[in-house]
């Protein structure tokens, strides 16, 4: 059994990898960030779930790392023309997805439950579980003098709005998880950790993507406990992160844009750290904080390249 922490795309491309190495999908199970989720137009949407199941089904919109391939977006068009807010793209056959959770949700089903009949009707065997069973929010509290807004009056906006609405413009001051303290994380997640053998943190943004679930006191707890099983791949490659805001979140948040950086963030949760070649000349330093330091190309440009980094670690932590 493996288990991996994940969100945003890199996670999810990671986690296509790793169970495309398994005649036995089941054994692996990803644990998802729930904290970018939002309700609106009336739909409860969530993202890193959505891109987890839809790697899993080979339905991604590769590009993107969201979204379902070979798109439209009819309703939104629709939808623009009439004045409403179209800010946040919801094609045409994702809708579908989130008119199911939100249905089934007002049904009195929990999101482990929804997200378990879509994986099921998509045909996908590995696990899809939710951090949590309750709303749990990432908001950010950003600097109002640094990017351009309409009539913002507070300075805390949620995670869709930053990443999606402002582009990552805002200098962000701090990060909090709302409802984290009460949130309760789901058995199936606490069991799953439990059972594995490998606990991964996926090539994620530490800050917006493995936060949030670690922000669930007991998941941490768990995973701290299990040390010596966790495993890290670096989100940050060369200095810069592939994709998103984790560079510059880096520097507004006071430290470095390196791969050091996020070493030292992660140093009390995982025992292996897996860096990419381009960053080498870090490794004393990394190995210095106790890690034991894997070195392969961590950039995966297609399924192949993810494939082959989870069959790495496969090799490497199951010598
Ligand atoms: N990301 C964008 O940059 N622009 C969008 O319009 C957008 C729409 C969207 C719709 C559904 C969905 O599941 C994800 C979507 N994303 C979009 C990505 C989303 O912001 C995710 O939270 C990121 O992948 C980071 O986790």
């Amino acid at each position: 059994m493996i288990s991996v922490l994940t969100g945003g795309g890199g996670g999810a491309k990671f986690i296509q990898g790793l169970v495309a190495c398994f005649k036995d999908p089941e054994s692996v199970a990803a644990i998802v960030n729930t904290g970018d989720d939002l309700d609106l137009h009336g739909l409860r949407i969530s993202p890193d779930i959505d891109s987890v199941t839809y790697y899993l089904a080979d339905k991604i919109n590769f590009k993107t790392g969201w979204g379902i391939a070979d798109e439209t977006f009819f309703a939104m068009g629709a939808l623009e023309a009439l004045g409403g807010e179209s800010w946040f793209s919801l094609g045409d056959k994702d809708l579908g997805t989130h008119l199911y959770r939100t249905q089934r949700l007002l049904q009195g089903a929990t999101l482990s439950q929804v997200t378990n009949e879509i994986a099921h009707r998509l045909g996908i065997t590995a696990k899809i579980l939710p951090m949590t069973d309750n709303a749990v929010s990432t908001m950010l509290k950003v600097d109002l003098d640094s990017f351009e807004h309409i009539g913002l009056t507070g300075s805390e906006i949620g995670f869709q709005h930053y990443f999606v609405k402002y582009r990552c413009m805002p200098k962000v001051l701090s990060i909090r998880f709302l409802n984290a303290d009460t949130a309760q994380a789901s058995e199936a997640v606490l069991r799953s950790i439990e059972e594995s053998e490998l606990i991964i943190l996926g090539p994620s943004n530490p800050f917006l993507s493995l936060d949030p679930i670690l922000s669930i006191a007991a998941i941490k707890d768990l995973i701290q406990e299990n040390k010596h099983k966790v495993l890290a791949i670096s989100p940050i490659v060369g200095g810069k992160a592939l994709k998103g805001p984790l560079s510059k979140l880096l520097l507004e948040l006071g430290k470095k844009s390196d791969v050091l950086s996020v070493a030292e963030y992660l140093k009390d949760l995982a025992s292996y750290l897996v860096i990419d070649e381009a960053d080498v000349s870090h490794s004393d330093l990394i190995a210095s904080m106790g890690y034991d330091l894997l070195v392969t190309n961590t950039v995966m440009k297609n399924k192949d390249d993810a494939m082959q980094l989870a069959q790495f670690i496969l090799d490497r932590v199951f010598k």
